[in-house]
């Protein structure tokens, strides 16, 4: 659908000047649009990876609107530290078009940035703070009022049985063949897979409301002043662990390459990376953190990555349906950078931990 024709749909203010593609995601795919002005963040709705835009959307109206009076109350700049949702011209949260196509839109923050990398400890850290307030602000938000829009998003064994076991059942031969090494990888540390969930079943660490898609690239800092503004990306918002979101920060900032880096000999983790997030974390969500929780930090790093690398493999083997691919064997090359990562941080582990204990 012609995102001009799009735009239309919504109470925005003035005329549009002009419509771009933006982004790094893997999954929405987004625009920003120039109204003079005023800037505008179009999104069209994956609607394959969220299955329920009506639930999908109720969560983030509600989520904001909670953050919203959090922000007023101590003081602070909703405009600018969370997202603020623009309803279509029906009063709707949504915008569902002829052809079934779904678009949501919010306000651009003027004068902000994100990094898909992080040039400094400083701002690692910051980022840190960032999802630690995050997770406090929505400390007392009524989880049982959001629904699951992924059901068993961070459910590791759940993944690697009812996904990844099934992606390798159905997969061409030659396609399963050309990555034995990497399913070998995942299905030699199948043990690791319910740690965090059996911890949470067992009433050893609370579910809380999380992220679960803490990526440096989805927290808004200040153009000028690089202060961190808000925490975006809301469609994972849903019950569950404080570990999830410290781990896959982790696994996606404190890696010394990118996601896709092919050259694996650049992946390692960075310790001062990784301290200096765990500051930043910390000092935001630290009192709530509990002792089981804290323990499982550095761990929690190897499991998301883990994890990640799996979802990836498991989308190469499916022919790439889920993630966006620039090219045909982009997941694999993903996975096998999450893996060189999880191989390295299983060296450091004890080190990691150290570091979490002196802090
Ligand atoms: P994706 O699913 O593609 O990751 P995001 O919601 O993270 O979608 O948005 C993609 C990018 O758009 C962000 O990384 C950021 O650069 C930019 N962006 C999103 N929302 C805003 C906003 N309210 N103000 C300014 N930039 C934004
Ligand atoms: C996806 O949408 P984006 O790019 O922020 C994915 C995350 C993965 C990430 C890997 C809904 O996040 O779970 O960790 O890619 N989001 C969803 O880069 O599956
Ligand atoms: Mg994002």
């Amino acid at each position: 659908m012609d995102i001009n024709n799009v735009a239309h749909a919504f109470n925005f203010e003035g005329e549009a000047i002009s419509i771009k593609a933006f982004g790094s995601g893997h999954i929405n795919s987004t625009y920003i649009a120039d109204f003079g002005s005023k800037q505008y963040v179009i999104q069209k709705i994956n609607t394959s990876v969220f299955k329920n835009p009506d639930e999908l959307m109720d969560n983030v109206f509600a989520v904001t609107e909670y953050l919203r009076s959090e922000i007023e109350k101590s003081g602070g700049d909703a405009e600018r530290e969370t997202l603020n949702f623009v309803k279509t011209k029906d009063s709707k949260k949504y915008f569902k078009a002829d052809n079934g196509e779904c678009y949501r839109a919010y306000v651009f923050v003027k004068d902000s940035v994100c990094f898909d990398t992080a040039d400094s400890p400083e701002l690692f850290k910051k980022s840190g703070a960032a999802f630690g307030r995050f997770q406090r602000m929505l400390g007392s938000f009524p989880a049982k009022t959001l629904s699951e829009t992924i059901p068993h998003f961070h459910d590791t064994l759940y993944r690697y049985e009812n996904e990844f076991k099934k992606a390798i059942a159905s997969a061409d031969k030659a396609v399963l063949s050309s990555c034995k090494k990497e399913t070998d990888f995942v299905i030699s540390r199948k043990s690791d897979t319910d740690k965090i969930t059996s911890l949470i079943s067992g009433g050893e660490i609370p579910l809380r409301v999380t992220h679960n898609d803490t990526k440096l690239n989805n927290v808004l800092f200040d153009e000028k002043t690089k202060r961190a503004l808000a925490v975006i990306d809301l469609d994972t918002v849903m019950p569950g662990s404080a570990l999830y979101d410290f781990g896959d920060s982790i696994r996606f900032g404190a890696s010394t390459a990118a996601e896709d880096e092919s050259d694996l000999s650049k992946v390692s983790l960075s310790l001062e990376y990784f301290k200096a997030y765990a500051e930043g974390f910390l000092s935001e969500a630290g009192e709530v953190l509990t002792k089981t929780e804290k323990e499982n930090l550095a761990f929690s790093a190897k499991l998301l990555t883990l994890e990640c690398g799996m979802r990836f493999l498991t989308d190469y083997l499916n022919g790439n349906t889920y993630f966006k691919v620039d090219y045909p064997t982009h997941n694999l090359v993903r996975a096998k950078n999450q893996f060189a990562l999880v191989s390295d941080i299983e060296s450091k582990l004890e080190k990691m931990n150290e570091i979490i204990k002196s802090l």
